[in-house]
Protein backbone atom coordinates (compact mmCIF):
# COMPACT_ATOMS: atom_id res chain seq x y z
CA UNK A 1 0.00 0.00 0.00
CA UNK A 2 1.26 3.60 -0.98
CA UNK A 3 1.74 5.93 1.77
CA UNK A 4 2.21 8.93 0.03
CA UNK A 5 -0.73 11.08 -0.15
CA UNK A 6 -4.01 9.64 -0.75
CA UNK A 7 -5.44 11.42 -3.61
CA UNK A 8 -9.25 12.28 -1.76
CA UNK A 9 -6.90 14.07 0.88
CA UNK A 10 -3.92 15.86 -0.92
CA UNK A 11 -5.56 19.13 -0.22
CA UNK A 12 -2.67 21.75 -0.39
CA UNK A 13 -2.72 24.67 1.66
CA UNK A 14 -1.57 26.58 -1.18
CA UNK A 15 -4.79 25.30 -2.56
CA UNK A 16 -3.47 23.03 -5.94
CA UNK A 17 -6.41 20.31 -5.38
CA UNK A 18 -9.17 22.77 -4.81
CA UNK A 19 -8.11 24.47 -8.15
CA UNK A 20 -7.49 20.71 -10.34
CA UNK A 21 -11.07 19.40 -9.09
CA UNK A 22 -12.09 16.82 -11.65
CA UNK A 23 -8.21 15.86 -12.29
CA UNK A 24 -7.54 14.20 -8.79
CA UNK A 25 -8.48 10.68 -10.14
CA UNK A 26 -5.99 10.78 -12.90
CA UNK A 27 -3.00 12.26 -11.24
CA UNK A 28 -3.93 9.95 -8.14
CA UNK A 29 -3.18 7.11 -10.74
CA UNK A 30 0.18 8.13 -11.63
CA UNK A 31 2.77 5.69 -11.36
CA UNK A 32 5.05 5.83 -7.51
CA UNK A 33 8.24 6.51 -9.28
CA UNK A 34 7.15 9.09 -12.22
CA UNK A 35 8.69 12.42 -14.52
CA UNK A 36 7.88 15.19 -16.12
CA UNK A 37 10.20 15.43 -19.38
CA UNK A 38 9.84 18.00 -22.12
CA UNK A 39 9.67 16.89 -25.86
CA UNK A 40 10.38 19.88 -28.00
CA UNK A 41 13.40 22.17 -27.43
CA UNK A 42 12.86 23.03 -24.11
CA UNK A 43 9.78 25.94 -22.48
CA UNK A 44 7.01 23.21 -23.01
CA UNK A 45 5.71 24.37 -19.86
CA UNK A 46 7.09 21.33 -17.53
CA UNK A 47 7.35 23.34 -14.40
CA UNK A 48 3.56 24.61 -14.08
CA UNK A 49 2.59 20.70 -14.75
CA UNK A 50 5.22 19.53 -12.00
CA UNK A 51 3.57 22.46 -9.64
CA UNK A 52 -0.20 20.67 -9.99
CA UNK A 53 1.75 17.25 -9.93
CA UNK A 54 3.45 18.18 -6.67
CA UNK A 55 0.49 18.15 -4.78
CA UNK A 56 0.24 14.33 -4.90
CA UNK A 57 3.96 13.15 -4.67
CA UNK A 58 6.08 13.43 -1.41
CA UNK A 59 9.05 14.32 -3.41
CA UNK A 60 10.13 15.82 -6.74
CA UNK A 61 13.45 16.05 -7.86
CA UNK A 62 15.81 17.67 -10.68
CA UNK A 63 18.39 15.05 -12.29
CA UNK A 64 20.09 17.11 -14.81
CA UNK A 65 20.96 20.33 -15.81
CA UNK A 66 21.37 23.62 -13.78
CA UNK A 67 20.36 27.02 -13.65
CA UNK A 68 20.05 27.26 -17.37
CA UNK A 69 16.53 26.06 -16.79
CA UNK A 70 13.82 28.59 -16.85
CA UNK A 71 10.68 26.99 -15.01
CA UNK A 72 7.74 29.17 -14.88
CA UNK A 73 4.84 28.73 -12.15
CA UNK A 74 2.17 30.56 -10.38
CA UNK A 75 0.51 29.88 -6.64
CA UNK A 76 -3.24 30.00 -6.51
CA UNK A 77 -3.21 33.99 -5.45
CA UNK A 78 -1.43 34.34 -9.40
CA UNK A 79 1.62 35.18 -8.17
CA UNK A 80 4.49 34.44 -10.47
CA UNK A 81 7.98 32.57 -9.60
CA UNK A 82 10.69 31.61 -11.86
CA UNK A 83 12.74 28.71 -10.72
CA UNK A 84 16.00 27.50 -12.09
CA UNK A 85 17.56 24.80 -9.70
CA UNK A 86 14.79 24.76 -6.90
CA UNK A 87 12.29 21.99 -8.24
CA UNK A 88 8.94 23.20 -9.21
CA UNK A 89 7.26 21.41 -6.25
CA UNK A 90 8.60 23.97 -3.66
CA UNK A 91 5.30 26.11 -3.47
CA UNK A 92 3.68 22.46 -2.27
CA UNK A 93 4.57 22.60 1.59
CA UNK A 94 4.56 19.59 2.35
CA UNK A 95 6.66 18.67 -0.80
CA UNK A 96 10.25 17.48 -0.14
CA UNK A 97 12.16 18.94 -2.73
CA UNK A 98 15.29 17.19 -3.90
CA UNK A 99 18.45 18.92 -6.40
CA UNK A 100 19.96 14.96 -7.73
CA UNK A 101 23.91 13.69 -8.37
CA UNK A 102 23.02 14.77 -12.00
CA UNK A 103 22.98 18.53 -11.47
CA UNK A 104 25.28 20.95 -11.67
CA UNK A 105 24.39 23.51 -9.15
CA UNK A 106 25.47 27.26 -8.86
CA UNK A 107 25.59 28.17 -4.92
CA UNK A 108 25.67 31.83 -5.34
CA UNK A 109 22.23 31.27 -7.68
CA UNK A 110 20.68 28.73 -5.32
CA UNK A 111 21.03 30.79 -2.24
CA UNK A 112 19.47 34.10 -4.25
CA UNK A 113 16.81 31.77 -5.62
CA UNK A 114 16.17 30.25 -1.93
CA UNK A 115 15.76 33.84 -0.61
CA UNK A 116 13.84 35.13 -2.89
CA UNK A 117 11.47 32.25 -2.39
CA UNK A 118 11.78 32.74 1.64
CA UNK A 119 10.92 36.80 1.31
CA UNK A 120 7.98 35.70 -0.57
CA UNK A 121 6.43 33.30 1.62
CA UNK A 122 7.73 30.14 0.72
CA UNK A 123 9.32 28.60 3.44
CA UNK A 124 12.98 26.12 1.87
CA UNK A 125 13.94 25.23 5.41
CA UNK A 126 14.18 21.54 5.47
CA UNK A 127 12.63 21.02 2.48
CA UNK A 128 15.70 21.20 -0.34
CA UNK A 129 17.94 18.66 -0.56
CA UNK A 130 21.34 18.40 -2.59
CA UNK A 131 23.33 15.78 -3.69
CA UNK A 132 26.57 15.35 -2.08
CA UNK A 133 27.35 13.75 -5.36
CA UNK A 134 26.08 16.87 -7.67
CA UNK A 135 29.17 19.16 -9.03
CA UNK A 136 29.50 22.58 -8.57
CA UNK A 137 29.49 25.41 -10.98
CA UNK A 138 31.96 28.07 -10.36
CA UNK A 139 31.43 31.60 -11.62
CA UNK A 140 34.20 30.77 -13.75
CA UNK A 141 32.45 28.26 -15.79
CA UNK A 142 29.99 31.07 -16.41
CA UNK A 143 32.86 33.46 -17.54
CA UNK A 144 34.28 30.42 -19.77
CA UNK A 145 30.79 29.75 -21.46
CA UNK A 146 30.74 33.31 -22.81
CA UNK A 147 34.50 33.25 -23.55
CA UNK A 148 33.95 30.22 -25.71
CA UNK A 149 30.80 31.52 -26.78
CA UNK A 150 32.86 34.45 -28.36
CA UNK A 151 35.58 31.70 -29.71
CA UNK A 152 32.90 30.16 -31.55
CA UNK A 153 32.17 33.67 -33.35
CA UNK A 154 29.31 32.72 -35.65
CA UNK A 155 28.84 29.55 -35.14
CA UNK A 156 27.87 30.35 -31.68
CA UNK A 157 25.08 27.80 -29.78
CA UNK A 158 23.49 30.34 -28.26
CA UNK A 159 24.25 28.92 -24.37
CA UNK A 160 22.71 30.69 -21.62
CA UNK A 161 25.92 31.28 -20.19
CA UNK A 162 25.25 29.87 -17.15
CA UNK A 163 28.53 27.66 -17.19
CA UNK A 164 26.54 24.60 -17.52
CA UNK A 165 28.92 23.24 -20.82
CA UNK A 166 32.24 23.31 -18.80
CA UNK A 167 31.14 22.82 -15.16
CA UNK A 168 29.97 19.17 -17.47
CA UNK A 169 33.78 19.22 -18.91
CA UNK A 170 35.21 19.51 -15.27
CA UNK A 171 32.73 16.88 -14.39
CA UNK A 172 33.58 14.26 -17.25
CA UNK A 173 37.08 15.44 -17.52
CA UNK A 174 37.43 14.17 -14.04
CA UNK A 175 39.11 17.34 -12.35
CA UNK A 176 35.47 19.22 -10.91
CA UNK A 177 34.51 19.56 -7.71
CA UNK A 178 31.08 18.10 -5.71
CA UNK A 179 29.39 18.86 -3.13
CA UNK A 180 30.70 16.80 -0.55
CA UNK A 181 34.24 18.12 -1.23
CA UNK A 182 32.99 21.25 0.64
CA UNK A 183 33.05 19.03 3.76
CA UNK A 184 36.96 19.30 2.94
CA UNK A 185 37.98 22.97 3.60
CA UNK A 186 41.75 21.75 3.71
CA UNK A 187 41.70 20.36 0.16
CA UNK A 188 39.32 22.49 -1.62
CA UNK A 189 41.72 25.24 -2.32
CA UNK A 190 44.17 23.23 -4.07
CA UNK A 191 41.25 21.50 -6.04
CA UNK A 192 39.84 25.02 -7.12
CA UNK A 193 43.33 26.44 -8.12
CA UNK A 194 44.01 23.29 -10.95
CA UNK A 195 40.13 24.00 -11.94
CA UNK A 196 41.16 27.74 -12.32
CA UNK A 197 44.68 27.52 -13.38
CA UNK A 198 43.61 25.35 -16.52
CA UNK A 199 41.02 27.50 -17.39
CA UNK A 200 43.89 30.32 -17.56
CA UNK A 201 45.79 28.34 -19.73
CA UNK A 202 43.38 27.62 -21.60
CA UNK A 203 41.61 30.78 -22.27
CA UNK A 204 44.03 34.39 -22.55
CA UNK A 205 41.11 36.62 -21.73
CA UNK A 206 40.77 34.57 -18.33
CA UNK A 207 42.30 36.69 -15.95
CA UNK A 208 43.54 34.56 -12.77
CA UNK A 209 45.66 35.19 -9.82
CA UNK A 210 46.29 34.60 -6.34
CA UNK A 211 43.55 37.17 -5.12
CA UNK A 212 41.05 35.40 -6.97
CA UNK A 213 41.61 32.15 -5.22
CA UNK A 214 41.73 33.09 -1.92
CA UNK A 215 38.43 35.34 -2.58
CA UNK A 216 36.93 32.74 -3.85
CA UNK A 217 37.95 30.08 -1.24
CA UNK A 218 36.89 32.82 1.50
CA UNK A 219 33.47 32.78 -0.21
CA UNK A 220 32.67 29.26 -0.41
CA UNK A 221 33.90 28.72 3.29
CA UNK A 222 30.67 30.54 4.33
CA UNK A 223 28.97 28.93 1.10
CA UNK A 224 30.14 25.47 2.75
CA UNK A 225 28.74 26.44 6.06
CA UNK A 226 25.17 27.61 4.84
CA UNK A 227 24.95 24.14 2.60
CA UNK A 228 25.33 21.86 5.19
CA UNK A 229 21.56 21.64 6.43
CA UNK A 230 20.90 20.77 2.52
CA UNK A 231 23.74 18.37 1.92
CA UNK A 232 22.52 14.85 1.63
CA UNK A 233 23.40 11.39 0.12
CA UNK A 234 20.26 11.73 -1.85
CA UNK A 235 20.63 8.42 -3.97
CA UNK A 236 19.98 6.60 -0.39
CA UNK A 237 17.25 9.48 0.73
CA UNK A 238 15.23 8.85 -2.89
CA UNK A 239 15.69 4.63 -3.02
CA UNK A 240 15.09 4.42 0.72
CA UNK A 241 11.64 6.60 -0.09
CA UNK A 242 11.20 4.34 -2.73
CA UNK A 243 11.27 1.46 -0.35
CA UNK A 244 8.76 3.34 1.94
CA UNK A 245 6.46 3.59 -0.65
CA UNK A 246 6.78 7.33 -1.08
CA UNK A 247 6.07 9.07 -4.14
CA UNK A 248 8.44 10.50 -6.37
CA UNK A 249 7.52 13.00 -9.07
CA UNK A 250 11.05 13.38 -11.39
CA UNK A 251 11.50 16.63 -13.22
CA UNK A 252 12.97 17.34 -16.50
CA UNK A 253 15.09 20.22 -17.29
CA UNK A 254 15.23 21.52 -20.89
CA UNK A 255 13.92 18.42 -23.34
CA UNK A 256 15.26 15.94 -25.56
CA UNK A 257 15.69 17.70 -28.90
CA UNK A 258 18.09 19.07 -26.50
CA UNK A 259 19.71 16.37 -25.27
CA UNK A 260 23.80 16.07 -25.57
CA UNK A 261 22.97 12.38 -27.32
CA UNK A 262 19.98 12.86 -28.73
CA UNK A 263 19.47 16.70 -29.54
CA UNK A 264 20.61 18.73 -32.74
CA UNK A 265 24.31 18.22 -31.53
CA UNK A 266 26.75 20.18 -31.25
CA UNK A 267 23.06 22.64 -30.79
CA UNK A 268 22.20 21.28 -27.78
CA UNK A 269 22.96 21.57 -23.98
CA UNK A 270 25.45 19.35 -21.94
CA UNK A 271 22.80 16.75 -19.83
CA UNK A 272 20.75 14.17 -20.62
CA UNK A 273 17.22 15.74 -20.37
CA UNK A 274 15.74 12.33 -21.71
CA UNK A 275 14.54 9.32 -19.51
CA UNK A 276 18.34 8.06 -19.29
CA UNK A 277 19.24 11.04 -17.72
CA UNK A 278 16.74 10.23 -14.68
CA UNK A 279 18.43 7.07 -14.02
CA UNK A 280 21.92 8.16 -13.93
CA UNK A 281 21.06 11.59 -12.61
CA UNK A 282 19.60 10.53 -9.29
CA UNK A 283 20.47 6.97 -9.23
CA UNK A 284 17.03 5.56 -9.89
CA UNK A 285 17.00 2.13 -10.94
CA UNK A 286 15.24 1.94 -14.68
CA UNK A 287 13.07 -0.76 -13.71
CA UNK A 288 11.07 1.36 -10.89
CA UNK A 289 10.47 4.50 -13.20
CA UNK A 290 6.85 4.26 -14.25
CA UNK A 291 4.52 7.19 -16.21
CA UNK A 292 6.32 9.69 -18.05
CA UNK A 293 4.19 12.05 -19.21
CA UNK A 294 5.71 14.30 -22.04
CA UNK A 295 5.19 18.02 -21.92
CA UNK A 296 4.46 19.66 -25.91
CA UNK A 297 3.78 22.41 -26.74
CA UNK A 298 0.82 23.05 -29.19
CA UNK A 299 3.50 24.71 -31.30
CA UNK A 300 7.28 24.77 -31.19
CA UNK A 301 9.78 27.36 -30.09
CA UNK A 302 13.52 26.98 -29.41
CA UNK A 303 16.20 30.10 -27.62
CA UNK A 304 19.35 29.73 -28.98
CA UNK A 305 21.08 28.57 -32.95
CA UNK A 306 20.85 25.58 -34.48
CA UNK A 307 18.30 23.36 -36.67
CA UNK A 308 14.45 24.36 -36.23
CA UNK A 309 12.99 22.50 -39.79
CA UNK A 310 9.38 24.22 -38.79
CA UNK A 311 10.50 27.61 -37.57
CA UNK A 312 8.14 30.48 -39.05
CA UNK A 313 10.40 33.51 -39.90
CA UNK A 314 8.81 36.75 -40.03
CA UNK A 315 5.57 38.56 -39.06
CA UNK A 316 3.83 34.70 -38.23
CA UNK A 317 6.59 33.38 -36.15
CA UNK A 318 6.63 36.95 -34.49
CA UNK A 319 2.67 36.60 -33.31
CA UNK A 320 3.36 33.29 -32.01
CA UNK A 321 5.97 34.63 -29.72
CA UNK A 322 3.91 37.81 -28.55
CA UNK A 323 0.87 36.05 -27.69
CA UNK A 324 2.46 33.09 -26.30
CA UNK A 325 5.25 35.80 -24.35
CA UNK A 326 7.82 33.38 -26.30
CA UNK A 327 10.89 35.16 -23.79
CA UNK A 328 13.39 33.17 -22.33
CA UNK A 329 12.67 32.44 -18.53
CA UNK A 330 16.50 32.84 -17.50
CA UNK A 331 18.16 34.90 -19.94
CA UNK A 332 15.00 36.73 -21.13
CA UNK A 333 15.91 36.13 -24.84
CA UNK A 334 13.10 35.98 -27.65
CA UNK A 335 12.30 33.02 -28.27
CA UNK A 336 12.57 31.49 -32.20
CA UNK A 337 8.91 30.34 -32.91
CA UNK A 338 7.32 27.58 -35.09
CA UNK A 339 4.57 25.36 -35.98
CA UNK A 340 4.63 21.84 -34.18
CA UNK A 341 7.15 19.47 -35.67
CA UNK A 342 5.66 15.86 -35.15
CA UNK A 343 8.84 14.36 -36.46
CA UNK A 344 10.97 15.69 -33.62
CA UNK A 345 7.68 14.40 -31.26
CA UNK A 346 8.13 11.43 -32.50
CA UNK A 347 11.38 10.98 -32.33
CA UNK A 348 10.63 12.17 -28.89
CA UNK A 349 8.49 9.81 -27.62
CA UNK A 350 10.35 6.42 -29.15
CA UNK A 351 13.48 7.50 -27.11
CA UNK A 352 11.23 8.32 -23.75
CA UNK A 353 8.62 6.02 -24.23
CA UNK A 354 5.68 8.60 -22.51
CA UNK A 355 2.78 6.84 -20.94
CA UNK A 356 1.03 10.04 -21.79
CA UNK A 357 1.49 13.80 -23.07
CA UNK A 358 0.70 16.90 -21.81
CA UNK A 359 -0.25 19.38 -24.95
CA UNK A 360 0.21 22.52 -23.33
CA UNK A 361 -0.76 26.18 -24.63
CA UNK A 362 -3.34 25.35 -26.91
CA UNK A 363 -4.68 28.37 -25.96
CA UNK A 364 -1.78 30.47 -28.22
CA UNK A 365 -3.41 29.15 -31.55
CA UNK A 366 -6.82 30.58 -30.52
CA UNK A 367 -7.10 33.64 -33.29
CA UNK A 368 -5.18 31.70 -35.80
CA UNK A 369 -7.56 30.82 -38.91
CA UNK A 370 -5.63 27.66 -39.57
CA UNK A 371 -3.32 25.50 -37.73
CA UNK A 372 -0.22 23.91 -39.26
CA UNK A 373 1.78 20.92 -37.82
CA UNK A 374 4.79 19.08 -39.60
CA UNK A 375 4.01 15.85 -40.44
CA UNK A 376 7.25 14.11 -42.37
CA UNK A 377 10.36 15.76 -44.21
CA UNK A 378 11.42 15.35 -47.48
CA UNK A 379 15.22 15.27 -49.16
CA UNK A 380 15.37 17.45 -51.72
CA UNK A 381 14.65 15.29 -54.20
CA UNK A 382 11.76 14.23 -52.82
CA UNK A 383 12.87 11.13 -50.86
CA UNK A 384 10.90 10.90 -48.02
CA UNK A 385 13.16 11.12 -44.24
CA UNK A 386 12.04 8.43 -42.15
CA UNK A 387 13.41 9.19 -38.60
CA UNK A 388 14.53 12.46 -37.07
CA UNK A 389 17.95 13.21 -38.63
CA UNK A 390 21.26 12.98 -36.88
CA UNK A 391 23.11 14.90 -39.56
CA UNK A 392 23.08 18.37 -38.94
CA UNK A 393 24.06 19.32 -42.75
CA UNK A 394 20.15 17.60 -43.64
CA UNK A 395 19.22 19.65 -40.72
CA UNK A 396 20.41 22.37 -42.08
CA UNK A 397 19.16 22.32 -45.52
CA UNK A 398 15.99 21.94 -43.91
CA UNK A 399 16.07 24.84 -41.90
CA UNK A 400 18.10 26.95 -44.78
CA UNK A 401 15.10 25.68 -47.28
CA UNK A 402 12.73 27.46 -44.82
CA UNK A 403 14.25 30.93 -45.07
CA UNK A 404 14.80 30.33 -49.15
CA UNK A 405 11.25 29.15 -49.27
CA UNK A 406 10.25 31.93 -47.10
CA UNK A 407 12.05 34.69 -48.35
CA UNK A 408 11.15 33.21 -52.42
CA UNK A 409 8.17 33.42 -50.86
CA UNK A 410 7.35 36.44 -50.23
CA UNK A 411 9.28 37.53 -53.81
CA UNK A 412 7.21 35.57 -55.90
CA UNK A 413 4.05 36.48 -54.20
CA UNK A 414 4.68 40.15 -54.45
CA UNK A 415 5.47 39.38 -58.22
CA UNK A 416 2.77 37.64 -58.74
CA UNK A 417 0.26 39.92 -56.73
CA UNK A 418 1.82 42.55 -59.59
CA UNK A 419 1.98 40.48 -62.61
CA UNK A 420 -1.67 38.67 -62.07
CA UNK A 421 -3.34 41.94 -64.06
CA UNK A 422 -1.91 40.88 -66.95
CA UNK A 423 -0.69 37.78 -66.44
CA UNK A 424 -3.84 35.37 -65.23
CA UNK A 425 -1.34 32.09 -66.01
CA UNK A 426 -1.46 30.71 -62.33
CA UNK A 427 2.04 28.45 -62.48
CA UNK A 428 3.80 31.16 -60.67
CA UNK A 429 1.52 30.46 -57.59
CA UNK A 430 2.08 26.77 -58.08
CA UNK A 431 5.73 26.80 -57.75
CA UNK A 432 5.94 29.25 -55.13
CA UNK A 433 3.68 26.39 -53.55
CA UNK A 434 5.22 23.78 -54.42
CA UNK A 435 8.66 25.20 -52.76
CA UNK A 436 6.84 25.99 -49.51
CA UNK A 437 6.39 22.21 -49.57
CA UNK A 438 9.17 20.36 -50.45
CA UNK A 439 11.38 19.83 -47.61
CA UNK A 440 8.68 19.36 -44.22
CA UNK A 441 5.42 18.03 -45.19
CA UNK A 442 2.42 20.19 -43.40
CA UNK A 443 -0.95 18.77 -42.22
CA UNK A 444 -3.23 21.61 -41.95
CA UNK A 445 -6.55 22.08 -40.38
CA UNK A 446 -9.25 24.92 -39.41
CA UNK A 447 -8.31 27.23 -36.50
CA UNK A 448 -11.46 27.94 -34.05
CA UNK A 449 -10.51 31.44 -33.11
CA UNK A 450 -12.26 31.61 -29.93
CA UNK A 451 -11.26 32.32 -26.66
CA UNK A 452 -10.44 29.18 -24.62
CA UNK A 453 -8.48 30.23 -21.89
CA UNK A 454 -11.72 29.50 -19.33
CA UNK A 455 -13.24 26.14 -20.55
CA UNK A 456 -11.81 22.90 -18.03
CA UNK A 457 -13.89 20.13 -19.56
CA UNK A 458 -12.34 18.54 -23.04
CA UNK A 459 -15.94 18.08 -24.48
CA UNK A 460 -16.35 22.03 -24.24
CA UNK A 461 -13.77 22.34 -26.34
CA UNK A 462 -14.77 23.93 -29.97
CA UNK A 463 -14.60 21.33 -32.25
CA UNK A 464 -11.73 22.30 -34.42
CA UNK A 465 -9.34 22.41 -31.39
CA UNK A 466 -10.52 18.25 -30.38
CA UNK A 467 -9.47 17.82 -33.87
CA UNK A 468 -6.11 19.23 -33.41
CA UNK A 469 -5.73 17.38 -30.18
CA UNK A 470 -6.83 14.23 -31.50
CA UNK A 471 -5.23 14.38 -34.99
CA UNK A 472 -1.38 14.47 -32.85
CA UNK A 473 -2.65 11.80 -30.52
CA UNK A 474 -3.03 9.54 -33.59
CA UNK A 475 -0.29 10.20 -35.36
CA UNK A 476 2.04 10.18 -32.54
CA UNK A 477 0.24 6.95 -30.52
CA UNK A 478 0.30 8.20 -27.46
CA UNK A 479 -2.84 9.58 -25.47
CA UNK A 480 -2.89 13.41 -24.70
CA UNK A 481 -4.44 13.40 -20.91
CA UNK A 482 -3.79 17.21 -20.04
CA UNK A 483 -4.49 19.99 -21.97
CA UNK A 484 -2.95 23.67 -21.33
CA UNK A 485 -5.15 26.53 -21.66
CA UNK A 486 -3.27 29.49 -19.84
CA UNK A 487 -0.43 30.06 -17.49
CA UNK A 488 -2.15 29.45 -14.21
CA UNK A 489 -2.46 26.46 -12.27
CA UNK A 490 -6.24 25.94 -12.92
CA UNK A 491 -6.25 26.34 -16.59
CA UNK A 492 -5.71 22.40 -16.80
CA UNK A 493 -7.71 20.46 -18.98
CA UNK A 494 -7.94 16.92 -18.28
CA UNK A 495 -8.76 14.56 -20.97
P1 LIG B 1 23.27 25.75 -22.09
O1 LIG B 1 23.21 27.06 -21.38
O2 LIG B 1 24.69 25.27 -22.28
O3 LIG B 1 22.39 24.70 -21.53
O4 LIG B 1 22.73 26.07 -23.59
C1 LIG B 1 22.81 25.09 -24.59
C2 LIG B 1 21.54 25.07 -25.42
O5 LIG B 1 20.45 24.68 -24.58
C3 LIG B 1 19.43 25.65 -24.64
N1 LIG B 1 18.79 25.81 -23.34
C4 LIG B 1 17.50 26.16 -23.21
N2 LIG B 1 16.52 26.25 -24.13
C5 LIG B 1 15.32 26.66 -23.67
N3 LIG B 1 15.08 27.04 -22.38
C6 LIG B 1 16.05 26.97 -21.47
N4 LIG B 1 15.89 27.55 -20.27
C7 LIG B 1 15.59 29.00 -20.21
C8 LIG B 1 14.10 29.27 -20.27
C9 LIG B 1 16.36 29.69 -21.34
C10 LIG B 1 16.48 31.20 -21.32
O6 LIG B 1 13.39 28.62 -19.53
O7 LIG B 1 13.64 30.12 -21.04
O8 LIG B 1 16.03 31.90 -20.44
O9 LIG B 1 17.12 31.71 -22.28
C11 LIG B 1 17.31 26.45 -21.85
N5 LIG B 1 18.45 26.19 -21.19
C12 LIG B 1 19.36 25.80 -22.11
C13 LIG B 1 20.18 26.95 -24.99
O10 LIG B 1 19.31 27.92 -25.52
C14 LIG B 1 21.18 26.45 -25.99
O11 LIG B 1 20.58 26.28 -27.23
P1 LIG C 1 9.44 25.08 -18.78
O1 LIG C 1 10.88 25.47 -18.87
O2 LIG C 1 9.11 23.91 -19.63
O3 LIG C 1 8.97 24.91 -17.37
O4 LIG C 1 8.60 26.29 -19.39
P2 LIG C 1 8.82 27.85 -19.10
O5 LIG C 1 8.29 28.17 -17.76
O6 LIG C 1 10.21 28.27 -19.43
O7 LIG C 1 7.91 28.46 -20.26
C1 LIG C 1 6.55 28.14 -20.37
C2 LIG C 1 5.75 29.45 -20.25
O8 LIG C 1 4.44 29.23 -20.69
C3 LIG C 1 5.65 29.97 -18.83
O9 LIG C 1 5.63 31.35 -18.86
C4 LIG C 1 4.30 29.41 -18.36
O10 LIG C 1 3.70 30.21 -17.36
C5 LIG C 1 3.52 29.46 -19.63
N1 LIG C 1 2.50 28.41 -19.77
C6 LIG C 1 2.55 27.11 -19.38
N2 LIG C 1 1.46 26.45 -19.80
C7 LIG C 1 0.71 27.34 -20.48
C8 LIG C 1 -0.52 27.25 -21.18
O11 LIG C 1 -1.15 26.21 -21.29
N3 LIG C 1 -0.98 28.41 -21.78
C9 LIG C 1 -0.31 29.59 -21.71
N4 LIG C 1 -0.81 30.65 -22.31
N5 LIG C 1 0.86 29.70 -21.05
C10 LIG C 1 1.36 28.59 -20.46
MG1 LIG D 1 12.01 27.12 -19.42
Amino acid sequence: ECSAKAVASSSSPLGVSEQIGDGLGRIGSLSQVSGVLGCQWGDEGKGKLVDILAANFDIVARCQGGANAGHTIYNDKGKKFALHLVPSGILNEETLCVIGNGVVVHLPGLFKEIDGLESNGVSCKGRILVSDRAHLLFDFHQVVDGLRESELAKSFIGTTKRGIGPCYSSKMIRNGIRVSDLRHMDTFPQKLDLLLSDAASRFKGFNYGPDMLREEVEQYKRFAERLEPFIADTVHVINESISQKKKILVEGGQATMLDIDFGTYPFVTSSSPSAGGICTGLGIAPRVLGDLIGVVKAYTSRVGSGPFPTEILGKGGDLLRLVGKEFGTTTGRPRRCGWLDLVALKFCCQINGFSSLNLTKLDVLSDLPEIQFGVSYKLIDGTPIKAFPSDLRVLEQLKASNFIKYSFGICCLTIYNTMLSWCRNSQILLIVLYLMHVQVDYEVLPGWQSDISSIRNYADLPQAARRYVERIEELVGIPIHYIGVGPGRDALIFK
